[in-house]
Protein backbone atom coordinates (compact mmCIF):
# COMPACT_ATOMS: atom_id res chain seq x y z
CA UNK A 1 0.00 0.00 0.00
CA UNK A 2 0.95 3.43 -0.73
CA UNK A 3 0.14 6.81 0.32
CA UNK A 4 -0.98 8.90 -3.11
CA UNK A 5 -1.69 12.25 -3.36
CA UNK A 6 -4.09 13.39 -6.22
CA UNK A 7 -4.02 16.99 -7.31
CA UNK A 8 -6.31 18.65 -9.62
CA UNK A 9 -3.95 21.67 -11.29
CA UNK A 10 -7.22 22.91 -13.65
CA UNK A 11 -8.16 26.81 -12.65
CA UNK A 12 -10.27 27.27 -15.34
CA UNK A 13 -13.58 28.68 -14.80
CA UNK A 14 -15.07 28.90 -18.10
CA UNK A 15 -17.58 28.37 -19.19
CA UNK A 16 -17.95 27.32 -15.16
CA UNK A 17 -15.90 25.29 -13.42
CA UNK A 18 -16.26 21.75 -13.83
CA UNK A 19 -15.63 18.44 -11.41
CA UNK A 20 -11.88 16.88 -12.09
CA UNK A 21 -13.51 13.71 -13.51
CA UNK A 22 -10.50 12.57 -14.35
CA UNK A 23 -8.81 12.95 -10.64
CA UNK A 24 -12.17 11.00 -9.13
CA UNK A 25 -11.36 8.17 -11.74
CA UNK A 26 -8.06 7.57 -11.33
CA UNK A 27 -8.74 8.00 -7.39
CA UNK A 28 -11.04 5.03 -7.74
CA UNK A 29 -8.56 2.69 -9.52
CA UNK A 30 -5.97 3.38 -7.09
CA UNK A 31 -8.15 3.21 -4.32
CA UNK A 32 -9.43 -0.26 -6.14
CA UNK A 33 -5.70 -1.51 -5.86
CA UNK A 34 -5.35 -1.05 -2.10
CA UNK A 35 -3.49 2.12 -1.79
CA UNK A 36 -4.53 5.22 0.57
CA UNK A 37 -5.58 8.19 -0.96
CA UNK A 38 -5.83 12.00 -1.08
CA UNK A 39 -7.68 14.67 -3.58
CA UNK A 40 -6.55 18.08 -3.50
CA UNK A 41 -8.17 20.73 -5.80
CA UNK A 42 -5.90 23.55 -6.78
CA UNK A 43 -9.21 25.97 -7.75
CA UNK A 44 -10.80 25.01 -4.58
CA UNK A 45 -8.62 25.90 -2.81
CA UNK A 46 -8.20 29.39 -4.16
CA UNK A 47 -5.47 28.27 -5.70
CA UNK A 48 -3.37 28.53 -2.20
CA UNK A 49 -0.01 26.81 -2.80
CA UNK A 50 0.46 27.32 0.87
CA UNK A 51 -2.33 24.75 1.30
CA UNK A 52 -1.03 22.22 -0.86
CA UNK A 53 1.93 22.56 0.75
CA UNK A 54 0.06 21.76 4.41
CA UNK A 55 -1.20 19.10 2.45
CA UNK A 56 1.96 17.34 1.49
CA UNK A 57 2.98 18.42 5.02
CA UNK A 58 0.18 16.46 7.04
CA UNK A 59 -0.44 13.29 4.19
CA UNK A 60 3.57 12.88 3.51
CA UNK A 61 2.48 10.55 0.35
CA UNK A 62 4.84 7.93 -1.22
CA UNK A 63 3.76 9.27 -5.00
CA UNK A 64 2.19 12.84 -6.06
CA UNK A 65 -0.19 12.44 -9.37
CA UNK A 66 -0.83 15.83 -10.92
CA UNK A 67 -3.80 15.61 -13.67
CA UNK A 68 -3.92 18.53 -16.19
CA UNK A 69 -7.11 18.93 -18.16
CA UNK A 70 -6.67 21.81 -20.13
CA UNK A 71 -3.52 23.51 -22.31
CA UNK A 72 -6.24 26.81 -23.25
CA UNK A 73 -9.25 28.58 -23.19
CA UNK A 74 -9.14 27.47 -26.84
CA UNK A 75 -10.33 31.50 -28.11
CA UNK A 76 -8.18 32.87 -30.90
CA UNK A 77 -9.47 36.21 -29.72
CA UNK A 78 -8.60 36.56 -25.98
CA UNK A 79 -5.69 33.42 -25.45
CA UNK A 80 -5.46 32.25 -21.86
CA UNK A 81 -2.90 29.53 -21.52
CA UNK A 82 -2.04 26.28 -18.40
CA UNK A 83 0.65 24.69 -18.71
CA UNK A 84 2.41 27.60 -16.68
CA UNK A 85 0.60 26.57 -13.36
CA UNK A 86 0.88 23.13 -13.80
CA UNK A 87 4.45 23.74 -14.19
CA UNK A 88 4.72 25.69 -11.31
CA UNK A 89 2.57 23.15 -9.30
CA UNK A 90 5.65 20.45 -9.79
CA UNK A 91 8.16 22.90 -8.66
CA UNK A 92 5.92 22.80 -5.56
CA UNK A 93 5.25 19.31 -4.92
CA UNK A 94 9.03 18.64 -5.43
CA UNK A 95 9.94 21.29 -2.99
CA UNK A 96 7.39 20.12 -0.17
CA UNK A 97 8.19 16.60 -0.33
CA UNK A 98 10.55 13.59 -1.91
CA UNK A 99 7.76 11.99 -3.41
CA UNK A 100 7.92 11.60 -7.22
CA UNK A 101 5.24 13.25 -9.74
CA UNK A 102 3.56 11.54 -11.91
CA UNK A 103 1.59 13.53 -14.60
CA UNK A 104 -1.59 12.92 -16.94
CA UNK A 105 -5.20 14.11 -18.16
CA UNK A 106 -6.30 14.65 -21.15
CA UNK A 107 -3.99 18.22 -21.62
CA UNK A 108 -0.73 15.98 -21.19
CA UNK A 109 -2.09 13.42 -23.28
CA UNK A 110 -2.41 15.90 -26.10
CA UNK A 111 1.15 16.80 -25.74
CA UNK A 112 3.08 14.87 -23.48
CA UNK A 113 6.92 15.10 -24.49
CA UNK A 114 6.77 18.87 -24.49
CA UNK A 115 4.84 18.64 -21.17
CA UNK A 116 7.24 16.28 -19.31
CA UNK A 117 9.59 18.35 -20.45
CA UNK A 118 7.87 21.40 -19.59
CA UNK A 119 6.68 20.61 -16.22
CA UNK A 120 9.44 18.50 -14.74
CA UNK A 121 7.29 15.96 -13.36
CA UNK A 122 9.37 12.64 -13.00
CA UNK A 123 6.52 10.62 -15.08
CA UNK A 124 3.98 11.01 -17.39
CA UNK A 125 1.29 8.67 -18.47
CA UNK A 126 -0.30 8.77 -21.06
CA UNK A 127 -3.94 8.34 -22.23
CA UNK A 128 -6.39 6.21 -20.12
CA UNK A 129 -4.81 6.27 -16.45
CA UNK A 130 -7.11 3.82 -14.26
CA UNK A 131 -4.77 0.86 -14.85
CA UNK A 132 -1.61 2.41 -16.12
CA UNK A 133 -1.30 4.27 -12.90
CA UNK A 134 -1.94 1.41 -10.87
CA UNK A 135 0.96 -0.50 -13.03
CA UNK A 136 3.29 2.11 -12.59
CA UNK A 137 3.35 2.44 -8.87
CA UNK A 138 3.58 -1.09 -8.85
CA UNK A 139 6.75 -0.93 -10.77
CA UNK A 140 8.23 2.00 -8.59
CA UNK A 141 7.00 0.41 -5.45
CA UNK A 142 9.03 -2.81 -6.64
CA UNK A 143 12.24 -0.92 -7.64
CA UNK A 144 11.92 -1.12 -10.89
CA UNK A 145 13.08 1.35 -13.43
CA UNK A 146 9.79 2.28 -15.74
CA UNK A 147 10.76 4.70 -18.78
CA UNK A 148 9.41 8.12 -17.50
CA UNK A 149 6.53 8.17 -20.44
CA UNK A 150 4.23 5.74 -20.22
CA UNK A 151 1.55 5.41 -23.51
CA UNK A 152 -1.40 2.66 -22.90
CA UNK A 153 -0.80 -0.11 -24.89
CA UNK A 154 -4.70 -0.99 -25.38
CA UNK A 155 -7.85 0.95 -24.57
CA UNK A 156 -10.03 -0.07 -21.49
CA UNK A 157 -13.73 -1.69 -22.26
CA UNK A 158 -16.42 -1.82 -20.07
CA UNK A 159 -16.31 -1.59 -16.28
CA UNK A 160 -12.20 -1.26 -16.94
CA UNK A 161 -13.67 2.10 -17.44
CA UNK A 162 -13.53 2.77 -13.11
CA UNK A 163 -16.79 4.87 -11.70
CA UNK A 164 -15.36 7.69 -9.77
CA UNK A 165 -15.07 8.49 -6.66
CA UNK A 166 -15.59 11.78 -5.57
CA UNK A 167 -15.59 13.43 -2.42
CA UNK A 168 -18.09 15.07 -0.39
CA UNK A 169 -15.92 18.57 -0.03
CA UNK A 170 -15.49 19.00 -3.72
CA UNK A 171 -19.25 17.84 -4.27
CA UNK A 172 -20.38 21.01 -2.31
CA UNK A 173 -17.94 23.15 -3.95
CA UNK A 174 -18.92 22.21 -7.92
CA UNK A 175 -22.60 22.20 -6.96
CA UNK A 176 -22.16 25.80 -5.40
CA UNK A 177 -20.24 27.36 -8.55
CA UNK A 178 -21.95 25.32 -11.24
CA UNK A 179 -24.66 23.22 -9.78
CA UNK A 180 -23.74 19.98 -11.73
CA UNK A 181 -21.65 16.92 -11.94
CA UNK A 182 -19.65 15.16 -14.27
CA UNK A 183 -20.36 11.38 -15.30
CA UNK A 184 -19.48 9.74 -18.56
CA UNK A 185 -21.23 6.78 -20.23
CA UNK A 186 -19.06 5.93 -22.88
CA UNK A 187 -15.43 6.73 -24.42
CA UNK A 188 -13.97 7.24 -28.21
CA UNK A 189 -15.54 8.95 -31.36
CA UNK A 190 -15.43 7.64 -34.12
CA UNK A 191 -16.23 10.99 -36.64
CA UNK A 192 -13.24 12.25 -38.34
CA UNK A 193 -13.48 16.06 -37.69
CA UNK A 194 -9.94 16.80 -39.71
CA UNK A 195 -9.13 19.41 -36.29
CA UNK A 196 -10.81 17.19 -33.60
CA UNK A 197 -8.51 15.48 -30.69
CA UNK A 198 -10.99 12.64 -29.53
CA UNK A 199 -10.16 10.34 -31.61
CA UNK A 200 -6.52 10.19 -30.83
CA UNK A 201 -7.70 11.00 -26.55
CA UNK A 202 -10.36 7.91 -26.45
CA UNK A 203 -10.02 6.18 -29.69
CA UNK A 204 -12.10 6.19 -32.69
CA UNK A 205 -14.61 4.12 -31.67
CA UNK A 206 -17.39 4.24 -28.63
CA UNK A 207 -16.42 2.10 -26.05
CA UNK A 208 -19.51 2.08 -23.75
CA UNK A 209 -20.18 1.25 -20.00
CA UNK A 210 -22.78 -0.89 -19.14
CA UNK A 211 -26.12 1.54 -19.05
CA UNK A 212 -26.84 -0.10 -15.28
CA UNK A 213 -23.26 0.38 -14.30
CA UNK A 214 -23.63 4.33 -15.58
CA UNK A 215 -27.29 4.36 -13.92
CA UNK A 216 -25.55 3.03 -10.81
CA UNK A 217 -23.39 5.66 -10.74
CA UNK A 218 -26.18 8.46 -10.95
CA UNK A 219 -27.94 6.61 -7.82
CA UNK A 220 -24.95 6.41 -5.75
CA UNK A 221 -24.21 10.17 -6.34
CA UNK A 222 -27.68 11.08 -5.20
CA UNK A 223 -27.64 8.67 -2.32
CA UNK A 224 -24.26 9.37 -1.25
CA UNK A 225 -23.92 13.72 -2.47
CA UNK A 226 -27.49 14.10 -2.43
CA UNK A 227 -26.67 15.41 -6.01
CA UNK A 228 -29.63 14.70 -9.00
CA UNK A 229 -27.89 17.34 -11.62
CA UNK A 230 -25.46 15.83 -14.34
CA UNK A 231 -23.49 16.70 -17.51
CA UNK A 232 -22.74 13.52 -19.45
CA UNK A 233 -19.54 14.21 -21.09
CA UNK A 234 -19.19 11.95 -23.46
CA UNK A 235 -18.07 13.22 -27.10
CA UNK A 236 -20.87 12.64 -28.45
CA UNK A 237 -23.44 11.52 -26.48
CA UNK A 238 -26.64 10.31 -29.22
CA UNK A 239 -24.38 7.39 -30.44
CA UNK A 240 -25.82 5.69 -33.50
CA UNK A 241 -25.62 2.76 -32.53
CA UNK A 242 -28.14 3.42 -29.51
CA UNK A 243 -26.07 3.17 -26.31
CA UNK A 244 -26.86 6.56 -25.17
CA UNK A 245 -31.01 5.77 -25.36
CA UNK A 246 -30.18 2.29 -23.27
CA UNK A 247 -28.81 4.61 -20.77
CA UNK A 248 -31.66 6.80 -20.84
CA UNK A 249 -34.12 3.73 -20.62
CA UNK A 250 -32.20 2.42 -17.48
CA UNK A 251 -33.26 6.04 -15.74
CA UNK A 252 -36.66 5.72 -16.90
CA UNK A 253 -36.81 2.03 -15.15
CA UNK A 254 -35.57 3.16 -12.25
CA UNK A 255 -37.94 6.27 -12.01
CA UNK A 256 -34.83 8.30 -10.92
CA UNK A 257 -35.53 12.09 -10.55
CA UNK A 258 -32.80 13.69 -11.65
CA UNK A 259 -32.15 16.50 -14.69
CA UNK A 260 -29.08 15.83 -17.10
CA UNK A 261 -27.43 17.27 -19.92
CA UNK A 262 -25.18 16.55 -22.63
CA UNK A 263 -23.18 17.06 -25.85
CA UNK A 264 -24.73 15.54 -29.20
CA UNK A 265 -24.34 15.77 -32.63
CA UNK A 266 -27.22 17.46 -34.47
CA UNK A 267 -28.19 14.66 -36.79
CA UNK A 268 -30.66 11.54 -36.37
CA UNK A 269 -32.41 13.01 -33.69
CA UNK A 270 -35.89 13.88 -33.71
CA UNK A 271 -38.88 14.79 -31.46
CA UNK A 272 -39.24 10.92 -30.19
CA UNK A 273 -35.58 10.71 -29.01
CA UNK A 274 -35.95 13.99 -27.53
CA UNK A 275 -38.87 13.11 -25.99
CA UNK A 276 -37.90 10.15 -24.09
CA UNK A 277 -35.04 12.05 -22.82
CA UNK A 278 -36.64 14.95 -22.07
CA UNK A 279 -38.57 12.51 -19.72
CA UNK A 280 -35.79 11.03 -18.28
CA UNK A 281 -34.34 14.38 -17.24
CA UNK A 282 -32.47 16.07 -19.71
CA UNK A 283 -33.25 19.98 -19.82
CA UNK A 284 -30.47 21.35 -22.11
CA UNK A 285 -28.57 19.92 -25.26
CA UNK A 286 -24.86 21.49 -26.41
CA UNK A 287 -25.11 20.98 -30.35
CA UNK A 288 -21.88 20.43 -32.30
CA UNK A 289 -22.61 22.02 -35.31
CA UNK A 290 -19.23 22.83 -35.54
CA UNK A 291 -19.73 24.50 -38.87
CA UNK A 292 -22.51 27.49 -40.86
CA UNK A 293 -22.35 26.19 -43.79
CA UNK A 294 -22.57 23.08 -46.14
CA UNK A 295 -19.32 23.79 -48.27
CA UNK A 296 -17.16 24.43 -44.21
CA UNK A 297 -18.95 21.68 -42.95
CA UNK A 298 -17.63 19.32 -45.74
CA UNK A 299 -14.22 20.73 -45.53
CA UNK A 300 -14.26 19.97 -41.62
CA UNK A 301 -15.30 16.37 -42.26
CA UNK A 302 -18.60 16.68 -40.00
CA UNK A 303 -20.79 13.92 -42.07
CA UNK A 304 -23.95 16.17 -41.75
CA UNK A 305 -25.36 19.16 -43.70
CA UNK A 306 -26.77 22.27 -42.15
CA UNK A 307 -30.18 21.15 -43.04
CA UNK A 308 -29.90 18.12 -40.58
CA UNK A 309 -28.82 20.51 -37.91
CA UNK A 310 -31.33 23.06 -38.76
CA UNK A 311 -33.46 19.49 -38.05
CA UNK A 312 -32.60 18.82 -34.90
CA UNK A 313 -32.96 22.74 -33.79
CA UNK A 314 -36.50 22.23 -35.02
CA UNK A 315 -37.07 19.21 -32.99
CA UNK A 316 -35.65 20.68 -29.84
CA UNK A 317 -38.06 23.88 -30.30
CA UNK A 318 -41.50 21.71 -31.11
CA UNK A 319 -39.61 19.72 -27.67
CA UNK A 320 -39.29 22.70 -25.85
CA UNK A 321 -36.21 21.76 -24.98
CA UNK A 322 -33.09 24.37 -25.09
CA UNK A 323 -30.18 23.99 -27.44
CA UNK A 324 -27.52 25.83 -28.29
CA UNK A 325 -25.07 25.76 -31.50
CA UNK A 326 -20.85 26.23 -31.30
CA UNK A 327 -20.00 27.20 -34.20
CA UNK A 328 -16.19 28.00 -35.38
CA UNK A 329 -15.89 30.22 -38.06
CA UNK A 330 -12.14 30.44 -40.32
CA UNK A 331 -11.84 26.92 -40.99
CA UNK A 332 -10.37 25.41 -44.42
CA UNK A 333 -12.62 26.83 -47.09
CA UNK A 334 -13.79 29.73 -45.55
CA UNK A 335 -14.26 32.57 -47.85
CA UNK A 336 -16.52 35.91 -47.74
CA UNK A 337 -19.05 33.62 -49.69
CA UNK A 338 -19.29 30.98 -46.82
CA UNK A 339 -19.31 33.75 -44.08
CA UNK A 340 -22.35 35.09 -45.64
CA UNK A 341 -24.27 31.90 -46.05
CA UNK A 342 -23.51 30.59 -42.73
CA UNK A 343 -24.62 34.29 -40.91
CA UNK A 344 -27.60 33.63 -43.15
CA UNK A 345 -27.70 30.00 -42.27
CA UNK A 346 -27.55 30.50 -38.72
CA UNK A 347 -30.48 33.37 -39.00
CA UNK A 348 -32.37 30.06 -39.86
CA UNK A 349 -31.90 28.95 -36.53
CA UNK A 350 -34.90 29.69 -33.51
CA UNK A 351 -35.44 30.25 -29.91
CA UNK A 352 -31.60 28.62 -29.33
CA UNK A 353 -28.58 29.94 -28.83
CA UNK A 354 -25.06 30.42 -31.12
CA UNK A 355 -21.84 30.41 -29.59
CA UNK A 356 -19.75 31.22 -32.33
CA UNK A 357 -15.81 30.96 -32.44
CA UNK A 358 -13.14 32.49 -34.60
CA UNK A 359 -10.13 30.35 -35.72
CA UNK A 360 -9.67 26.68 -35.00
CA UNK A 361 -6.82 25.41 -32.49
CA UNK A 362 -4.50 23.05 -34.36
CA UNK A 363 -3.47 20.07 -32.31
CA UNK A 364 -0.87 17.42 -33.45
CA UNK A 365 -1.55 14.76 -35.25
CA UNK A 366 -4.81 15.93 -37.08
CA UNK A 367 -5.62 16.37 -40.51
CA UNK A 368 -5.41 20.17 -39.78
CA UNK A 369 -2.09 20.23 -38.66
CA UNK A 370 -1.10 18.66 -41.96
CA UNK A 371 -2.97 21.31 -43.78
CA UNK A 372 -1.79 24.15 -41.87
CA UNK A 373 2.21 22.52 -42.09
CA UNK A 374 1.54 22.47 -45.95
CA UNK A 375 0.05 26.55 -46.15
CA UNK A 376 2.86 27.71 -43.67
CA UNK A 377 1.10 28.00 -40.69
CA UNK A 378 3.67 26.10 -38.19
CA UNK A 379 6.47 23.46 -38.87
CA UNK A 380 5.78 19.95 -37.87
CA UNK A 381 8.61 20.19 -35.05
CA UNK A 382 7.03 24.31 -33.69
CA UNK A 383 6.11 23.76 -29.91
CA UNK A 384 2.20 23.71 -29.32
CA UNK A 385 2.56 24.57 -25.68
CA UNK A 386 1.50 28.21 -27.26
CA UNK A 387 -1.77 27.46 -29.17
CA UNK A 388 -2.09 28.26 -32.46
CA UNK A 389 -5.27 28.50 -34.70
CA UNK A 390 -5.92 27.97 -38.09
CA UNK A 391 -7.51 30.59 -40.03
CA UNK A 392 -8.06 29.84 -43.87
CA UNK A 393 -6.03 31.72 -45.86
CA UNK A 394 -9.18 32.81 -48.23
CA UNK A 395 -10.55 34.94 -45.54
CA UNK A 396 -8.93 37.80 -43.53
CA UNK A 397 -9.56 37.35 -39.60
CA UNK A 398 -10.34 40.96 -38.37
CA UNK A 399 -13.21 41.34 -41.28
CA UNK A 400 -14.76 38.37 -40.75
CA UNK A 401 -14.78 39.03 -37.06
CA UNK A 402 -16.77 42.17 -37.91
CA UNK A 403 -19.23 40.42 -39.81
CA UNK A 404 -19.92 38.19 -36.70
CA UNK A 405 -20.24 41.14 -34.07
CA UNK A 406 -22.24 42.73 -36.53
CA UNK A 407 -24.51 40.14 -36.99
CA UNK A 408 -24.71 39.24 -33.45
CA UNK A 409 -24.90 43.10 -32.29
CA UNK A 410 -28.13 43.74 -29.79
CA UNK A 411 -28.75 39.71 -29.52
CA UNK A 412 -28.49 37.98 -25.98
CA UNK A 413 -28.92 34.62 -27.59
CA UNK A 414 -25.95 35.25 -30.05
CA UNK A 415 -22.57 35.22 -28.58
CA UNK A 416 -19.07 36.49 -29.54
CA UNK A 417 -16.22 36.82 -28.72
CA UNK A 418 -16.54 33.80 -26.06
CA UNK A 419 -14.85 36.32 -23.47
CA UNK A 420 -18.20 38.77 -24.32
CA UNK A 421 -20.41 35.11 -23.19
CA UNK A 422 -18.38 35.26 -20.07
CA UNK A 423 -18.66 38.57 -19.23
CA UNK A 424 -22.31 37.96 -19.85
CA UNK A 425 -22.27 34.40 -17.64
CA UNK A 426 -20.32 36.55 -14.47
CA UNK A 427 -23.36 38.97 -14.29
CA UNK A 428 -26.01 36.10 -14.54
CA UNK A 429 -23.57 34.61 -11.58
CA UNK A 430 -23.98 37.72 -9.41
CA UNK A 431 -27.91 37.62 -9.69
CA UNK A 432 -26.89 33.98 -8.15
CA UNK A 433 -27.95 32.05 -10.85
CA UNK A 434 -26.47 28.69 -11.44
CA UNK A 435 -25.97 25.90 -14.16
CA UNK A 436 -25.44 26.21 -18.03
CA UNK A 437 -27.12 29.95 -17.88
CA UNK A 438 -27.06 30.06 -21.50
CA UNK A 439 -30.74 27.87 -21.45
CA UNK A 440 -32.08 30.50 -19.35
CA UNK A 441 -31.85 33.01 -22.38
CA UNK A 442 -34.29 31.30 -24.77
CA UNK A 443 -37.87 32.27 -25.05
CA UNK A 444 -40.41 29.92 -27.14
CA UNK A 445 -42.88 31.01 -28.78
CA UNK A 446 -46.66 31.25 -27.16
CA UNK A 447 -49.39 28.77 -27.15
C1 LIG B 1 -17.03 17.17 -21.58
C2 LIG B 1 -15.98 18.20 -21.90
C3 LIG B 1 -16.27 19.54 -21.61
C4 LIG B 1 -17.59 19.98 -20.96
C5 LIG B 1 -17.50 19.73 -19.44
C6 LIG B 1 -18.88 19.67 -18.84
C7 LIG B 1 -18.84 19.21 -17.42
N1 LIG B 1 -19.80 19.67 -16.65
O1 LIG B 1 -17.99 18.44 -17.04
C8 LIG B 1 -17.62 21.49 -21.34
C9 LIG B 1 -18.32 21.64 -22.67
C10 LIG B 1 -18.24 22.45 -20.35
C11 LIG B 1 -16.13 21.75 -21.53
C12 LIG B 1 -15.55 22.97 -21.35
C13 LIG B 1 -14.21 23.21 -21.57
N2 LIG B 1 -13.34 22.40 -22.17
CO1 LIG B 1 -13.68 20.54 -22.48
N3 LIG B 1 -13.84 18.70 -22.80
C14 LIG B 1 -14.74 17.83 -22.49
C15 LIG B 1 -14.33 16.42 -22.97
C16 LIG B 1 -15.21 16.04 -24.17
C17 LIG B 1 -14.42 15.31 -21.91
C18 LIG B 1 -13.73 15.62 -20.59
C19 LIG B 1 -14.07 14.57 -19.55
O2 LIG B 1 -14.77 14.84 -18.59
N4 LIG B 1 -13.61 13.31 -19.75
C20 LIG B 1 -13.87 12.21 -18.83
C21 LIG B 1 -12.67 11.98 -17.86
C22 LIG B 1 -12.91 10.76 -17.02
O3 LIG B 1 -11.53 11.76 -18.66
P1 LIG B 1 -10.15 12.52 -18.44
O4 LIG B 1 -10.30 13.75 -17.67
O5 LIG B 1 -9.48 12.61 -19.77
O6 LIG B 1 -9.32 11.51 -17.53
C23 LIG B 1 -8.76 10.32 -18.03
C24 LIG B 1 -7.34 10.50 -18.59
O7 LIG B 1 -7.08 11.78 -19.12
C25 LIG B 1 -6.44 10.16 -17.45
N5 LIG B 1 -6.10 11.14 -16.43
C26 LIG B 1 -6.75 12.24 -16.01
N6 LIG B 1 -6.09 12.84 -15.01
C27 LIG B 1 -5.00 12.11 -14.77
C28 LIG B 1 -3.98 12.28 -13.84
C29 LIG B 1 -2.94 11.36 -13.81
C30 LIG B 1 -1.84 11.53 -12.84
C31 LIG B 1 -2.94 10.26 -14.71
C32 LIG B 1 -1.84 9.29 -14.70
C33 LIG B 1 -3.96 10.11 -15.65
C34 LIG B 1 -4.99 11.02 -15.66
O8 LIG B 1 -7.17 9.11 -16.83
C35 LIG B 1 -8.57 9.43 -16.82
C36 LIG B 1 -9.38 8.16 -16.85
O9 LIG B 1 -9.02 7.33 -17.91
C37 LIG B 1 -12.83 16.64 -23.36
C38 LIG B 1 -12.35 15.90 -24.61
C39 LIG B 1 -12.15 14.45 -24.36
N7 LIG B 1 -12.79 13.64 -25.14
O10 LIG B 1 -11.43 14.09 -23.47
C40 LIG B 1 -12.76 18.17 -23.59
C41 LIG B 1 -11.48 18.93 -23.28
C42 LIG B 1 -10.89 18.39 -21.99
N8 LIG B 1 -11.91 20.30 -23.10
C43 LIG B 1 -11.06 21.18 -23.51
C44 LIG B 1 -11.21 22.58 -23.33
C45 LIG B 1 -10.15 23.47 -23.96
C46 LIG B 1 -12.28 23.13 -22.63
C47 LIG B 1 -12.52 24.62 -22.32
C48 LIG B 1 -11.31 25.43 -21.86
C49 LIG B 1 -13.18 25.26 -23.54
C50 LIG B 1 -13.84 26.58 -23.24
N9 LIG B 1 -13.12 27.68 -23.34
O11 LIG B 1 -14.99 26.58 -22.91
C51 LIG B 1 -13.57 24.50 -21.19
C52 LIG B 1 -12.91 24.37 -19.81
C53 LIG B 1 -13.89 23.92 -18.73
C54 LIG B 1 -13.26 23.88 -17.37
N10 LIG B 1 -13.82 24.62 -16.43
O12 LIG B 1 -12.24 23.23 -17.19
C55 LIG B 1 -9.87 20.52 -24.19
C56 LIG B 1 -8.57 20.57 -23.36
C57 LIG B 1 -7.34 20.70 -24.24
C58 LIG B 1 -7.05 22.17 -24.48
N11 LIG B 1 -7.05 22.63 -25.71
O13 LIG B 1 -6.83 22.88 -23.54
C59 LIG B 1 -10.42 19.06 -24.44
C60 LIG B 1 -9.37 17.97 -24.41
C61 LIG B 1 -11.13 19.08 -25.80
C62 LIG B 1 -10.25 19.49 -26.94
N12 LIG B 1 -10.44 20.68 -27.45
O14 LIG B 1 -9.41 18.77 -27.38
N13 LIG B 1 -15.46 20.60 -21.81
Amino acid sequence: MSRILLISSNVTTEPYPVYPLGVAVIAAALTGAGHKVEQFDFLVSGRSEDELKSRVAAFSPDYSCLSIRNLDNCDSTSVTGYPEVARRLVEVLHSASPAPVIIGGPAFSILPEELLAYTGADYGIVGEGEQQVCELVKNLQQGLNPPRLIRGKRLLVGEEMTSPLFTDELIRFYLGESDMINLQTKRGCPHGCIYCSYPSLEGDRYRCREPRAVVDDLERIGTDHGVNSFFFTDSVFNDSDGHYLEVVEEILRRELTVRWCCYMRPEGIGRKELALMKRAGLYAAELGTDAASDTTLKSLGKGFTFNDALEVNKACVAEQLPCAHFIMFGGPGESPETVAEGLANIEKLEHTVVFAFSGIRIYPGTPLMTLAVREGLLSETSSMLEPVYYTSPGINQEWMNDQLLNAFKNRRDRVFPPAEGQKRLEVMRRFDYRGLLWDKLIRYPKG
